[in-house]
């Protein structure tokens, strides 16, 4: 096996041996280490950036930490500071790369190789954006998304169209976001996008701006190539133009994370079949677990504290099993009645992959 990368500095603080490092800016928890216990480690989590990180030095002093708040009656620059006074919220979300599961794809789309791992179950707190709207005198009018807008210094010499990370979302979803500068108890790391990150529950990890500098109510999407034209649903074989679907809500998912097997052959008798199931948008109904290759199915038993719609349930499925080769699947429910569907909607660059049969595992029992 190549010998694993070394962690980047920005991300020294992350648990080598629970992560796969698959490059600088992309770092995947591994299937093995989501552990029991709903929450998943800061030391865990997965990063993705798409743009080396900023400096250390902008997490020096987080409470002067800027943001324009834009496209509301009373436009104005806001410091972290001024956010402490506005309001609170706390919200459980499942965090989760538009591209995880990506790996599963046979038509191997370019991008890094995810399996599992770039998901995690993160607290984030932090004052909701419509607190920070009636402040500043209600949205203007005629304005239809959010756009938030990355901090990162940008590359010399390019278009900053063409690499800044600026993502627009329907105006619907100021209702449940944030601008959060804790994670999990902590300031949020600057690996994570502290000082301040704009945090859209329900939504994929990329519309969950980093040190964000700016948020703006506008009337069109932001004309950033990552908006206009990556994270697209683009049909197999084409480019991604502003036409097709953005990667934006999440849908109903769920996979084993025990027995898998890197964890080695667990032994005949009883074996406890866990893993985490969430729902996009909705809360998770329920969680069936097959040992057949999706012949057949059983209830699993959900576990732990219930953190709320955005967050993920684990599940848990008690099976007699003699010794033999099991095709352990998973199919999540959510309450609305949609179900996690068999098969992956094709697309160009590997996003949103929902299938139960992608996320399937072959283990033997010993
Ligand atoms: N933000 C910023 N500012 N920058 C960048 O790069 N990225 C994205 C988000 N945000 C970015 C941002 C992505 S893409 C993702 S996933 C996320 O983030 C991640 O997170 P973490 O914390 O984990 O790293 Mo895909 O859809």
């Amino acid at each position: 096996a190549p010998a694993a990368k070394p962690l980047p500095g920005y991300a020294s603080f992350k648990n080598a041996d629970a992560v796969i490092v698959h490059s600088s800016t992309t770092i995947e928890t591994k299937r093995s280490a989501f552990g029991s216990s709903v929450v998943t480690p800061t030391n865990q989590l997965y990063v993705r950036n798409n743009l080396p990180t900023p400096p250390e030095s902008i997490v020096a002093d987080r409470d002067a930490w800027p943001v324009q708040i834009d496209g509301v009656k009373k436009p104005r620059q806001l410091t972290v500071r001024e956010l402490k006074t506005m309001g609170l919220e706390t919200v459980t979300m499942v965090l989760q790369c538009s591209g995880n599961g990506r790996a599963f794809f046979p038509s191997k789309p370019s991008g890094t190789q995810w399996t599992v791992g770039a998901a995690g179950c993160v607290v984030w707190s932090g004052v909701p954006v419509r607190d920070v709207v009636k402040a500043l005198g209600g949205v203007a009018d005629g304005m239809v998304y959010m756009t938030g807008t990355g901090g990162e210094v940008l590359p010399a010499g390019l278009d900053p169209k063409s690499v800044i990370v600026e993502r627009s979302v329907p105006l619907a979803a100021l209702e449940d976001a944030l601008l959060a500068w804790e994670m999990n108890g902590e300031p949020v790391s600057l690996a994570h996008g502290g000082p301040l990150r704009l945090i859209v529950p329900g939504y994929t990890g990329v519309n969950n701006i980093k040190y964000i500098k700016q948020l703006a109510f506008t009337a069109k999407e932001s004309e950033a190539h990552i908006m206009s034209h990556g994270y697209r649903i683009s049909p197999p074989g084409s480019k991604g133009d502003p036409s097709q679907p953005s990667v934006q809500e999440m849908s109903v998912k769920s996979w084993i994370n025990s027995p898998i097997p890197e964890d080695g052959n667990p032994a005949a008798g009883t074996v406890q079949i866990q893993g985490v199931a969430f729902g996009g948008m909705n809360a998770v109904k329920g969680v069936e677990v097959s040992i057949d290759g999706g012949k057949t199915w059983k209830q699993a038993r959900l576990v732990g504290p219930d953190m709320g719609k955005f967050a993920w349930r684990q599940f848990v499925l008690q099976a007699q099993l003699p010794k033999g080769t099991y095709q352990l699947a998973s199919r999540a429910t959510d309450v609305k009645g949609n179900v996690q569907p068999e098969t992956r909607g094709e697309n160009q660059s590997g996003y949103n992959n929902t299938s139960w049969a992608d996320h399937a595992v072959t283990v033997t029992v010993a």
